[in-house]
């Protein structure tokens, strides 16, 4: 069965960012995945594009043909994707039925907000291609300095919820950047954990002081059905996506095997197929084990202490460099009775 992530969010909250540095730490991990690029205005592709739409469908053909604006023509390309889901499927196909497979979205929030081609193209990756979704939505962290754009952030989750009705996680993006828009309110797990948002009455109050009433019944509303929640991402940092991953693995219930421990390794009669197919047996018991990660530290990491941390981690670094280069020095050094420098080759040694 293939698994995958739609990765949705406003323009610019980092969704295509996201796909790059998730290829990354996958390939790192010899984890599979591949990306699809569904954004046909998407021109910089930061990562390899295993699909692209612009193959089917550009932004440029839409304008051109049709004398529609750029946002008019991306809703137009997206129900072109829909109309000729044979040729995405048939692509996704190709990839085979143990892929992890990236959607890369256009930022219009509409496609995932109240537009039907999206979701219908979901619900056929889904029903035709067999595929496991997990909704992951990214909103730039810097909504959170502000209590009405937290209430439109919060508003803006809860809709795509419903509209796509995925396994759905929500994500504040770009937290390392966080503390250069000045002192939170109030701490970051307030915003994570969507906590007593009447808190944030005064705030509203004094911005919308009209709209007091109807400030107050969109938090009740929200606190109601308490649906809405946060992760946290910085992308470059390493703990930050192993934390994401792990939560979406549970959402989606992947559960990434290893070959070198897969019973084929061990047992000469297990099926050798079998153990390239991480996700065989493992459907619904999902990523076992506890959640480590605690957003207090995250607020340490990239708010309270960040350049401390920050000094740290260069530290940490240098010392890694220092070690590394010693140990190729090492490995050079004359070996005893041969006549001159021999360059060991790293992979083979
Ligand atoms: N500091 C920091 N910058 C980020 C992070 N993620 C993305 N960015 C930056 O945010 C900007 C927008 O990122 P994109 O990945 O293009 O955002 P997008 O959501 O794909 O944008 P659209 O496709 O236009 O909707 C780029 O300059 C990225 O480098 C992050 O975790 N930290
Ligand atoms: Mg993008």
């Amino acid at each position: 069965m293939p698994f995958g992530e739609i990765v949705c969010g406003s323009p610019g909250s980092g969704k295509s960012t996201y796909c790059y540095g998730k290829h990354q730490l996958f390939s790192a991990l010899n984890r599979p995945i591949s990306i699809v690029n569904l954004d046909p205005a998407n021109d910089n592709i930061p990562y390899p594009c295993a699909i692209d739409i612009a193959e089917l469908i550009t932004l440029h053909d839409v304008v051109d043909e049709h004398g529609l604006g750029p946002n008019g023509g991306l809703l137009y390309a997206m129900e072109y994707l829909d109309a000729n889901f044979d040729w995405l499927q048939d692509r996704l196909d190709a990839l085979g039925k143990d892929a992890y497979v990236l959607f890369d979205l256009p930022g219009q929030v509409e496609l995932s907000t109240n537009h039907d081609s999206l979701k219908n193209v979901v619900q056929k990756l889904a029903k035709r291609s067999g595929f496991r979704l997990v909704a992951v939505h990214l909103c730039d962290a810097h909504y959170v300095t502000d209590a009405s754009k937290y209430i439109s952030v919060l508003l803006l989750s809860l809709r795509t919820m419903l509209h796509l009705e995925l396994p759905h996680i929500n994500v504040l993006s770009k937290i390392d950047l966080l503390a250069k828009y000045g002192e939170l309110d109030f701490n970051l797990d307030f915003y994570t954990e969507v906590q007593d948002l009447s808190y944030l009455e005064n705030a509203l109050s004094a911005s919308t002081p009209r709209f007091a009433a109807l400030n107050m019944a969109m938090i009740s509303l929200i606190e109601d059905f308490s649906l809405v929640g946060f992760e946290t991402l910085a992308v470059e940092d390493k703990s930050s996506m192993l934390h994401l991953t792990h939560t979406i693995d549970r959402a989606s219930g992947y559960v990434f095997v290893p070959r070198a421990t897969s019973a084929s390794a061990t047992d000469p009669t297990a099926d050798a197929s079998e153990a390239t197919r991480p996700n065989a047996y493992a459907l619904f018991s999902s990523a076992a084990g506890p959640m480590k990660h605690d957003v207090r530290d995250v607020q340490e990491r990239w708010i309270d202490a960040r350049e401390a941390w920050d000094a740290f981690e260069k530290k940490e670094w240098r010392a890694e460099g220092e070690a590394a280069r010693a140990s190729v020095g090492r490995i050079r050094e004359r070996r005893p009775g041969e006549g001159g420098d021999v360059d060991v080759d790293m992979e083979k040694s």
